[in-house]
């Protein structure tokens, strides 16, 4: 299927020519698909992905892909990685599903929020790593229905902040925040971005896609909306600033999306017209964006684009005072 429009605006994230980058048929076990991964690249320039695997019984667990130049040649781990571990958690007693991964200094180990998923719904679960080997879980810290998670990278006036997604029982899915003095307790919950309302593309139902990147001018923050139309939902990519002091507060949010399904492998899946970013990585130039997204459910995809020119784009692309949070 040609890519439908050749608007340049859609091109401000670049599709890596050979995408999808990862699909069922590289694994080294049999699964049914590969999607959504969170990501990081460790000091020696290896990116690590810790990509979300559906097997043949429908439920997820976490494997790890290792590639030095983060898009070909990857080592994937001959096991799952991380799987889920209902007798002692049996929020996971579904599978995990959807990691987001953070590097936290003040920690010295790569935070890892995931949806973990039981009888009772999704919900947000927290785990440390130092190396994607061994890991020390947190548990479950958000209760369902809740998902679209991440810890920020850092404390924000001396608490950790963690970026979800609840779900009322009617009404908007809209993201929040919330602070935790030891990542076990979580308070001073908060709307930072609500769901737009009416014909937006990003109206009823909008969640976090990777965990926020800093810039100068604030966090930049890159969100799924959920289009809902009578032939299914459409995920697509829009972007915010939030205070970098203050994250809570959104200074500005860009009114048209960034980057929507189009190529086949995004419109034809398991889930169709699905583009779903976990995780990202930063280049050498400390500019260049790698963005790895789940394709339809069904593969991983690589875009990448520059940070700069996407904060250059929200800023001409945003109406002034206006944050969409009405
Ligand atoms: C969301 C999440 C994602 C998934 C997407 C599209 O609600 O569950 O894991 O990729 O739906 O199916």
């Amino acid at each position: 299927m040609k890519a439908a429009r050749e608007d340049p605006r859609r091109r401000l994230l670049r599709r890596y020519a050979d995408n999808p980058i990862l699909t069922a048929f590289d694994w080294p076990y049999f699964i049914n698909t590969v999607f959504n991964a969170g990501a990081v690249r460790l000091s020696t320039g290896e990116t690590v992905l810790l990509c979300r695997v559906e097997d043949c019984s429908g439920i997820s667990h976490l494997c790890v892909a290792r590639s030095q130049d983060g898009i070909t040649d990857w080592k994937i781990d001959p096991h799952p990685t991380f799987m889920p571990d209902p007798d002692k958690y049996p929020e996971e007693v579904w599978g995990v599903e959807d990691p987001r991964v953070v590097w936290a200094e003040e920690l010295g180990m790569f935070a890892i929020a995931y949806t973990c998923y039981s009888q009772r719904g999704p919900g947000v679960s927290l785990a440390l790593t130092e190396d994607f080997r061994e890991f020390q879980r947190i548990g479950n810290i958000m209760p369902p229905e809740d998902k679209d998670a991440t810890l920020l990278p850092r404390k924000i006036g001396g608490r950790w902040a963690l970026i979800h997604r609840p779900v009322p029982g009617s009404g908007r899915a809209h993201i929040w925040m919330s602070f935790s003095p030891d990542l076990k307790h979580w308070g001073d919950h908060a709307v930072v971005l609500k769901a737009r309302r009416g014909a937006w593309w990003d109206a009823n139902k909008i969640g976090l896609s990777v965990p926020l990147i800093e810039t100068c001018d604030g966090w930049l923050m890159i969100y799924h909306g959920v289009r809902m139309t009578p032939a299914g939902c459409i995920y697509r990519l829009g972007l915010a600033l939030m205070d970098l002091e203050d994250p809570t507060r959104c200074l500005i949010r860009a009114t048209k999306w960034t980057m929507g399904p189009e190529t086949e492998y995004e419109r034809i899946g398991d889930v169709g017209d699905v583009v779903f970013p976990c995780g990202y990585t930063i280049g050498d130039d400390g500019d260049t964006l790698n963005l790895y997204y789940g394709a339809a459910d069904t593969a991983i995809a690589l875009a990448t684009g520059s940070v700069r020119e996407l904060v250059e784009w929200l800023y001409e692309n945003s109406l002034p005072g206006d944050t969409g949070n009405d």
